[in-house]
C-alpha cells in the first residue's frame, strides 16, 4: 500500500506572518488525521522559519526548486544539500511554470532530479501536456519524453524514492481540475512507463495529481487506483481548504 501525500505548493505566495499562522493553523488540523503524508514548499525564504515551526509536527518541508550546482559561483542559486540542513525532505523538479516561464528543459529537469537525489533528498517531477498537445492526442508522447529524460539520466531505477506529480498544464491555476478518469488514465501510463524499466519503483511510486485541486474534488480524484496524493497550488494557502484535501486522501 501507497501512503497518500499531498504537498501544498505556495509558489510565490507569502511573509513572516502568514508563515507563521498557515503553519500552526495546518499543525492543529494535521494533528487529528492519519494515514496521510503532508508536505508544504514554502519560497526558499521561508523555509528555515517553516523548519523552526514544523519541528515537532509531521508535516513534511519541501522546496519548490534547486540549482543542479553543490557550490560555486552561481549568484542567486540555492544546492539541494543547503535545503537538506534545514530538514527539507521534497524537492519539485521541472513544475511547468519553470518549463515554460524559466526555460528548463527535459534535460535540466534531469539534472536537477540527479541533484536532488545525490543530496538525499526526494524528487518531484512535475510532467504534463499544455492544452495545445493534449487537443493533438500527444499527451502520452509528451510525459513519456520527460520521464525518460530522467531515466536517461539517473539509469532504470531513477523513480525509486521519487515522486511524480502529473500536472495537465492546462489545469493549473484554472479552476478547472482533470476529471478522476482522465488523470486516472495519465497515472495509469505512468505507472506502466516506470514498471517497464523497474517493476518495484513502479509499485511503490506515489503519483499525486495537481491542478486546480480543492477540498470538493480531492476525494474523487482520490478514488482512482492510481491516485496517490496531490500537489496543491492556490488550495494550499488556506489552512480550512488545504486540511479538506488532506482529510479526503
Ligand atoms: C499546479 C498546482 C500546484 P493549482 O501548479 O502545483 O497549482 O492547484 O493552483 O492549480
Amino acid at each position: 500500500m501507497r501512503r497518500p501525500l499531498v504537498m501544498g505548493n505556495w509558489k510565490l505566495h507569502g511573509s513572516k506572518a502568514s508563515v507563521e499562522k498557515l503553519l500552526v493553523e495546518l499543525m492543529v488540523k494535521a494533528n487529528e488525521v492519519e494515514g496521510v503524508e503532508i508536505a508544504v514548499c514554502p519560497p526558499l525564504v521561508f523555509v528555515g522559519q517553516a523548519e523552526r515551526l514544523l519541528r515537532y509536527s509531521q508535516i513534511a518541508l519541501g522546496a519548490q526548486n534547486i540549482d543542479v550546482n553543490r557550490q560555486g559561483a552561481f549568484t542567486g542559486e540555492v544546492a539541494a544539500d543547503m535545503l537538506g540542513e534545514f530538514g527539507v525532505r521534497y524537492v519539485l523538479v521541472g513544475h511547468s511554470e519553470r518549463r515554460a516561464m524559466h526555460h528548463e528543459n527535459d534535460d535540466l529537469v534531469a539534472r536537477k532530479f540527479e541533484a536532488v537525489k545525490a543530496a538525499g533528498l526526494i524528487p518531484v517531477l512535475c510532467v504534463g501536456e499544455t492544452q495545445a498537445e493534449r487537443n493533438n492526442g500527444e499527451t502520452k508522447d509528451v510525459i513519456g519524453h520527460q520521464l525518460q529524460a530522467v531515466v536517461k539520466r539517473c539509469g532504470r531505477k531513477a523513480f525509486d524514492n521519487a515522486v511524480v506529480a502529473y500536472e495537465p498544464v492546462w489545469a493549473i491555476g484554472s479552476g478547472q481540475a482533470a476529471s478522476p478518469v482522465d488523470a486516472q488514465k495519465v497515472h495509469e501510463f505512468i505507472r506502466a512507463q516506470v514498471a517497464a524499466q523497474d517493476p518495484a519503483s513502479a509499485q511503490a511510486l506515489r503519483i499525486l495529481y495537481g491542478g486546480s485541486v480543492k477540498a470538493s474534488n480531492a476525494q474523487a480524484l482520490f478514488m482512482m487506483d492510481d491516485v496517490d496524493g496531490a500537489l496543491v497550488g492556490g488550495a494550499s494557502l488556506d489552512a480550512q481548504e488545504f486540511s479538506g484535501i488532506f482529510n479526503a486522501a
